[in-house]
């Protein structure tokens, strides 16, 4: 069965949107993996660890056959393309891809959280969320527009593109 799947893409080191377009590419490249949306572009404060670059974050959806740790295997894999390196938790990175949501379901291990653990206190996750799925219901029963609401404000989260003025084809070439 195929679940509707939310992700969180960010990167603050080397060429930002390239490394987004890059994992969009290979994400739509997985024969069980379909990309339903994808978020414009935004520019965001470093959450976490200050002193950092400023990030660039998307949010893209996908239908997927995969199970969550295949998943989550798979976009590791393609953060350890993008020369990912391990080092200061919350650091920079050339890219980050987060699971947020993965249809209704709640996993608690230790390899994997869903729905991530710190989305609702993200708006560099919010906000992108809110604009590519709308005001979905969130597996504890809650809306996303309540969710935002309650989210701390001043957090900058700057359009810089619109979906049309940085992807291309890269959505509409899948369907
Ligand atoms: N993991 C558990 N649940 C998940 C999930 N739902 N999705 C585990 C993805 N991974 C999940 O992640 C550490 C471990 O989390 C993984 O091995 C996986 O098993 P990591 O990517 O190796 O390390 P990390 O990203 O430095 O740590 P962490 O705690 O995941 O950080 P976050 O929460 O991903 O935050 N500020 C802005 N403006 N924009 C950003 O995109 N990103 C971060 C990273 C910090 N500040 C940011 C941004
Ligand atoms: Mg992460």
């Amino acid at each position: 069965m195929s679940a509707a799947v939310w992700l969180s893409l960010g990167s603050n080191l080397g060429d930002r949107q390239e490394y987004l377009l890059g994992a969009l590419q290979r994400l739509s490249a997985h024969p069980a993996i379909e990309l339903t949306a994808v978020s414009s572009l935004y520019v965001t404060e470093p959450w976490g660890v200050s002193g950092q670059e400023d990030y660039f974050n998307i949010v893209a959806g996908l239908n997927t056959g995969l199970s969550p740790t295949e998943l989550l295997a798979y976009t590791q894999n393609i953060e350890n393309a993008a020369g990912r390196q391990r080092t200061i938790r919350w650091g920079p990175r050339q890219l980050d891809i987060d699971i947020i949501l993965f249809g209704d379901k709640r996993i608690n291990s230790d390899q994997l959280q869903i729905p991530h653990p710190r989305f609702k206190e993200r708006m560099f996750v919010l906000q992108p969320l809110y604009e590519a799925a709308g005001d979905i219901l969130l597996p504890d029963g809650e809306h996303l527009s309540t969710v935002i609401k309650k989210c701390a404000p001043g957090q900058r989260v700057e359009l810089k593109y619109l979906p049309e003025e940085w992807l291309g084809e890269i959505v509409n070439d899948h369907s």
